[in-house]
């Protein structure tokens, strides 16, 4: 059995936020990466918690992210924000381009901002979770390496390529799914070689194509889109609407970017958001009680909604008021 620790909640952000002071984050940066990873431990998303750091510190040794980027938002034409992140970690662009979105997004009805040369390593949820606190439906996506064949093929074209779908519900969490385009996350493979177990069927090829269930193998080789062509498809739609639409980098190109290094990868993110009161006016209230209808239909036959895992994990880790990790992973921290 693998040996764990809890900590607190707070002690999660601060082995985090010290961190990543101590490798020359600057604060803001550190405190921007730090929440975000809290959150995710929080609600034990284990691939894009705590885990992170590590990766976090193998991108910084490489010298690939700007440690101390300013981020710069702008306006652009309409309901278009457009944050350049500066080569610097994504998620302090994410918060100071967010609340022109909202405004934009109130006023317009949809709005969207492109986030540019940002070096990414997060789960999306935060992102369209934080959009529904406004009342916001919300969309977002990004790529990342190159390291996901296409169906039918067998060489990495695509990333892991996430999308993830906000929808507010009243009184209630909201309705968000955040997935892999790849029948998993990079980062869940990672997490199967490190605690040397096989990664299921249908995860992975190795270098010759064949199928693998070791995790180290499979991440030599290729990984594979969700439900076959389908998700392939999806997949080089993430690329070509957070990539080429907003002037940044196609996974394949972060991949050559990355030139070997193993740096987290680097590319933009587009988040397009949607007001229900611009489009429902007067009669949102009666359709948004018609989205309940069919969660309604789903729970009550006993099936569950995406998020409600995490949500219940969120409200034992606040009850607790901890996170618990693998004593090695906190070991590893500590250690940088
Ligand atoms: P999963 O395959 O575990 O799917 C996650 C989503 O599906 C969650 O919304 C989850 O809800 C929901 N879900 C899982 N099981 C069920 C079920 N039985 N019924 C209904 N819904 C279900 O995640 P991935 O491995 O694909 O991705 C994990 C994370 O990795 C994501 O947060 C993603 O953003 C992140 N990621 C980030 C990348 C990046 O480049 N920054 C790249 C790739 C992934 P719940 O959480 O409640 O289980
Ligand atoms: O887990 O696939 C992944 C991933 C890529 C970038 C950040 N997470």
């Amino acid at each position: 059995m693998t040996a764990t620790i809890t900590i607190t909640l707070d002690e999660a952000y601060n082995l985090a936020e010290q961190t990543f002071i101590k490798l020359g984050l600057s604060q803001e940066h550190a405190q921007a990466n730090a929440r975000l990873l809290q959150s995710c431990q929080r609600d034990e998303c284990d691939s894009h918690g705590l885990y992170r750091v590590l990766s976090c510190a193998q991108t910084i040794k490489t010298g690939a992210v700007v440690l101390d980027a300013e981020p710069e938002v702008e306006d652009r034409a309409g309901g278009i924000v457009a944050v350049d992140a500066k080569g610097g970690y994504s998620l302090l662009a994410l918060e100071k381009g967010l609340p022109m979105l909202v405004e934009k997004t109130r006023k317009l009805g949809i709005a969207a901002m492109a986030i540019n040369n940002c070096v990414h390593f997060s789960a999306l949820w935060p992102e369209v979770e934080m959009l529904a606190e406004h009342g916001l439906v919300s969309l977002t996506m990004v790529p990342s390496h190159s390291w996901v064949a296409p169906a039918g093929g067998k060489t990495g074209v695509f990333g892991t390529n996430p999308i993830a779908f906000g929808w507010p519900r009243a009184g209630k969490y909201p309705f968000v799914f955040d997935f892999a385009t790849s029948a998993a996350a990079r980062g869940e493979i990672e997490l199967h070689r490190r605690a040397g177990k096989p990664i299921p069927e249908g995860w992975a090829v190795d270098k010759d194509g064949a199928p693998t269930t070791d995790a180290q193998t499979a991440l030599e080789g290729a990984m594979l889109t969700f439900g076959g062509y389908k998700g392939s498809a999806l997949s080089a739609m993430v690329e070509l609407l957070a990539g080429p639409l907003i002037g940044d980098m196609l996974s394949l190109e972060s991949q050559e970017w990355d030139n070997g290094r193993g740096a987290t990868p680097k590319h933009g993110e587009i988040v397009i958001a949607f007001n229900p009161e611009s489009f429902l006016g007067a009669a949102m209230a009666e359709h948004m009680e018609r989205a309940e209808k069919m969660f309604s239909a789903i729970t009550g036959q006993g099936a569950r909604l995406p998020s409600q895992r995490r949500y219940e994990a969120r409200e034992r880790s606040l009850a607790n008021g901890t996170v618990t990790i693998p004593q090695k992973l906190y070991d590893d921290i500590r250690a940088l």
